[in-house]
């Protein structure tokens, strides 16, 4: 047996089982490409769902680490520590936003944004107490925590896992109408995705977000954005809620905030919302951490100052004209904005799984989703010319 097989047979035999992973084992990664145990190079078209955005391994955001790293990793919140403070005039410079929370993982965005809305409303809005109600859509992803998986609408993400967190309401997405209808006098918060990602990378229909974004105003509804996968310029701008030109009250980002260095995310609000929040009453031992932010910092920087939104949308734009002009009877949809693209292929393709499986044997990495859905999200730095071959890859394989 080879290196990678003796690792999967380890993996399969001591592991938890909670995923299936294509049979890929991965050693080393630069820019685009990532290289397998046998040497073998793939362009990554996946980025691991976004949170390489700049590309693996970005000698930037490595120097900023392993600098940091020799210095001081971590204090804890008991005491302060001299990178904190940038992270934030960083963030909200860039942002316009007013308060900052920082944590590890999305889900841990997703969690303190819940109990933050639901104190708002108590507090401010004058909801009373253990009614707040949340609104969301159906096939949403926000995480795997126990009270997000308990508004999910997907059965592998929720069934077995009671008594589910109450408080949620869940809509169709993208439907302006049924989301005024769900709106009463006990809802503090609508938690949304710009685009819907796993789901399929969904986009809404346009003027969805700005009629949202009024009904919250008029409501006084406070206007969650998950931009954990959206963020962070994947979808060509710095956040996708530019693109109807709207801003939350609450945003969320993770994964790309460190280049894929590190778990690293944020709660970035107006002062309200974040301002409930008093000392003892959120927190964890490594938010906020020094070398969390001194990899962000970094990871901002290079998002923004080597061009990588602007290449989002220019070299999104031409993907998605390349999967277009792809002519196959397999292809029932393609959709995407900026370098979050998708193919979904009919019902009587089989499954995108196998596809998967033959553009990896092609040297293309790319992720299934909802047995009929190929995600296409390579690092925000990927070239014109690494377009083209994407493509003829993806052509080869699905005509
Ligand atoms: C896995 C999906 C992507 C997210 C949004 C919060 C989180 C995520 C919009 C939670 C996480 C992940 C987690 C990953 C698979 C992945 C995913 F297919 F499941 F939906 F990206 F498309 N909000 N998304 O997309 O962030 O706590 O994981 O840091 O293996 O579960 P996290």
């Amino acid at each position: 047996m080879n290196t990678s097989s003796n690792l999967i047979a380890t993996e399969q035999r001591l592991g938890a089982n909670n995923y299936k992973p294509l049979d890929v084992v991965l050693t080393r990664g630069e820019g685009v490409h990532v290289w397998d145990t046998d040497g073998k190079r793939y362009l990554d078209c996946l980025s691991a769902y976004s949170a390489v955005n700049q590309g693996h391994c970005h000698p930037k955001i490595l120097a900023a680490m392993v600098e940091q790293a020799g210095r001081l990793t971590l204090t804890s919140r008991a005491f302060r520590n001299d990178q904190l403070a940038y992270l934030y005039e960083e963030l909200a410079a860039l942002t316009g936003s007013h308060k900052i929370l920082p944590m590890n993982s999305g889900a841990e965005a997703v969690e303190t944004a819940i109990k933050a809305v639901r104190k708002w409303g108590y507090e401010v809005k004058g909801v009373p107490e253990g009614q707040a109600e949340i609104i969301v859509c159906a096939n949403n992803f926000h995480g795997r925590t126990l009270s997000i998986i308990s508004f999910s609408t997907d059965p592998d993400a929720r069934t077995g896992f009671g008594p589910y967190t109450p408080g949620f309401r869940v809509i169709p997405f993208g439907d302006a109408e049924a989301f005024a209808a769900a709106i009463n006098a006990n809802t503090v918060a609508a938690l949304i995705e710009p685009i819907q990602g796993e789901a399929g990378v969904i986009i809404p229909p346009a003027g969805y977000f700005t009629r949202v974004r009024e009904l919250c105003t008029a409501n006084n509804v406070t206007l969650i954005l998950d931009e954990i996968q959206t963020g962070l310029g994947r979808t060509g701008k710095l956040l996708a809620e530019e693109h109807e030109g709207i801003e939350a009250d609450v945003t969320l980002i993770g994964k790309a905030l460190s280049g894929g260095f590190y778990p690293v995310s944020a709660v970035l609000s107006n002062s309200e919302v974040l301002g409930v929040l008093k000392p003892g009453q959120h927190g964890s031992t490594f938010g906020g951490n020094p070398l969390a932010c001194a990899v962000a910092r970094a990871a901002l920087k290079v998002l923004t100052e080597e061009g990588m939104i602007e290449n989002a949308e220019t070299m999104g734009d031409y993907f998605l004209d390349g999967l277009r002009s792809i002519r196959s009877n397999i292809v029932k949809d393609v959709r995407g904005r900026g370098l979050m693209l998708a193919v979904e292929l009919e019902p009587e393709a089989g499954g995108a799984r196998q596809y998967c499986y033959a553009l990896k044997d092609r040297g293309l990495l790319a992720k299934d989703t909802h047995d009929h859905t190929i995600r296409f999200a390579p690092p925000l730095v990927i070239t014109r010319e690494q377009v083209d071959w994407a493509i003829s890859q993806i052509e080869r394989t699905i005509t």
